[in-house]
């Protein structure tokens, strides 16, 4: 789908775009007797946007896992047009639950005043997942169609077509602190990159593991001769890792921490550091607090991106809805049960109760801003939080089909209860693959976008933290002091409205005037 789009407010030159647009906010302040003076404001940019998606290359920490092996395997059926059959008949390959390659975009209304919507990505030129050239690490060495088919989450006649692509590729071999993962890990790690003479696993060498994943970047970047490498943590939930003064709290200390082999150092930080000293995007797939306030400072001084964390792909995803809306309906929910069992190798290293406790840390936070945002639901005098609990059981029979089981209860006007339950069965690879897709075609498309002032020459990039990202994301990584977005409509909503300004269109809204006024 073509779409031209005819505004004044843009102009192309040398495959660059270049558009002006007015920011309108406004600003609140509580004055000295208590109520709110709202000032509006505005302040004028110029976005400037490359047109030319980048030759991108995606190196996955835990590509032999579930998600890593069903990434590659959904970009290879979509890029050989791969057809299977399941017991409902052919399976045409498709991208279905990415927002970028699934989901439309409004673009105004014909003329007879109704909605007309394309593509997401036709508004301005993305990239185009199956040109993604994949690699990446895994602790465990098994090749990757045995790896596909250890996971249990493609048909079967789709895994037959995929292995003689597979076949014979094997994960580039990892750093492995055995420390913050479970201990039920540890049969799977063959494929460690910091062992000894002996081949025993050596943690006093962390320094020397940032310089390995630096220089697997620098070789993959050059031998597919790539424009853009991105680095994406799909790897095992890690614990979490203590904040220390004088440890990870700088970048400089965080640095000599590696230096000094820290044990509160963990390898996703080692991946984070190495990354960003690359100078390529980093984005946490996973729950652990990978960015100590060190990685994001490192960042900040390389201005290079990072974006986190963990894939918000189904329970969370409904619930960053839901909890929205009943708030948002002046509906006052009181308890929130979420439990869900799961019978993958996520599922397995999350029985370990330090690594459950990142999961549950994620899982938690997601209605914090929306009770915040409602100082009549959630007060001084009814309380200002939500009973919110959280259980993950491992069930090795189900597999990957992680079932989650879920329990609003709210309080209505009167005294009146209304209770909603959720039962919902996830595909969980196959729900969050899509969104590494949207996270890496996200990522390559925000870096070709820059700012300026408009009475300013220079242009920027946006800020590290790529809160952009925050819609796939269960707990969205903010610029320090900043509180976090988790509602998913204000977080596309932020998405769509900087595609649509970016091709000179004004941000959406739902006035619909050709209807509603005469
Ligand atoms: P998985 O257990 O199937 O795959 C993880 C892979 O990482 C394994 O192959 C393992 O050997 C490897 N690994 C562990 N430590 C490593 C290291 N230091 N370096 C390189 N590889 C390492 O798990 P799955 O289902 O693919 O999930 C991956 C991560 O994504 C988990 O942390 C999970 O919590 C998170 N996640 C998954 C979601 C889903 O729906 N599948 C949604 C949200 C988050
Ligand atoms: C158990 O909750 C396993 C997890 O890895 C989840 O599958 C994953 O975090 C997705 O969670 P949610 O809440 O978005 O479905």
């Amino acid at each position: 789908m073509s779409v031209q789009f005819k505004s004044t407010k843009t102009n192309q030159k040398d495959n660059q775009l270049f558009t002006q647009f007015t920011y309108e906010n406004s600003i609140v302040e509580k004055n000295e007797i208590g109520t709110y003076d709202v000032t509006p404001t505005s302040i004028d940019y110029e976005f400037r946007t490359s047109l030319k998606p980048k030759k991108t290359g995606l190196l996955l920490v835990g590509l032999g896992g579930n998600n890593g092996t069903t990434l590659l395997g959904s970009v290879l059926t979509n890029k050989h047009q791969i057809s299977f059959e399941n017991k409902e008949g052919v399976v045409k390959p498709n991208y279905f639950g990415s927002v970028t390659q699934s989901s439309t975009i409004k673009l105004g209304v014909d003329k007879e005043g109704n909605d007309v919507y394309s593509p997401f990505n036709s508004i301005l030129p993305m990239l185009n997942p199956n040109d993604l050239i994949v690699d990446g690490w895994d602790i465990s060495n098994l090749e990757l169609d045995a790896a596909m088919k250890r996971a249990q989450v493609l048909d079967v006649d789709l895994q037959k077509q995929l292995a003689p692509f597979l076949k014979g590729i094997k994960p580039k071999p990892s750093v492995y602190y055995p420390d913050f993962i479970a201990l039920n890990q540890k049969e799977r790690a063959n494929n460690v990159v910091n062992v000894d003479s002996a081949k025993e696993v050596d943690t006093n060498r962390k320094w020397q593991d940032v310089e390995t994943i630096r220089s697997d970047i620098q070789n993959f970047k050059k031998q597919h001769n790539l424009e853009q490498v991105i680095v994406l943590w799909t790897a095992n939930t890690e614990r979490y890792s203590d904040i220390i003064d004088g440890v990870n709290d700088t970048s400089e200390n965080l640095l000599k921490s590696i230096q000094e082999n820290h044990p509160e150092v963990s390898p996703s930080t080692v991946f984070a550091v190495a990354s960003i000293l690359e100078g390529v995007p980093y984005i946490n797939g996973s729950p652990q607090n990978t960015f100590v306030p060190g990685v994001i400072e490192l960042a900040e001084k390389n201005q290079t991106f990072i974006g986190g964390d963990d894939f918000k792909s189904g329970q969370t995803k409904i619930k960053s809805v839901l909890a929205q809306f009943l708030v948002d309906a002046g509906i006052r929910p009181i308890s929130i049960a979420s439990y869900n069992h799961l019978g993958n190798n996520d599922g397995y290293n999350l029985s370990s109760p330090k690594q459950f406790k990142s999961k549950e840390i994620s899982k938690r936070g997601v209605v914090d801003d929306i009770i915040e945002s409602n100082q009549i639901l959630y007060n001084e005098e009814l309380g200002k939080k939500i009973d919110h609990c959280i259980v993950i059981k491992y069930l090795q029979a189900v597999k990957d089909s992680k079932v989650a089981m879920d329990e609003y209860y709210s309080e209505l006007m009167l005294g009146g209860h209304n209770k909603i339950s959720i039962h919902n069965v996830c595909e969980d690879s196959l729900l969050a693959t899509p969104l590494i897709i949207d996270l890496v075609v996200m990522t390559e498309f925000l870096s070709r976008v820059s700012y300026k002032k408009d009475n300013s020459n220079e242009y920027h990039n946006f800020y590290s933290v790529l809160t952009l990202l925050s819609y796939w994301l269960k707990a969205p990584l903010t610029k320090p002091g900043y509180k976090v977005i988790n509602g998913l409509n204000k977080q596309r909503l932020a998405i769509e409205n900087l595609l649509r300004l970016l091709v000179g269109l004004p941000i959406n809204n739902e006035l619909r005037f050709e209807e509603r006024l005469v």
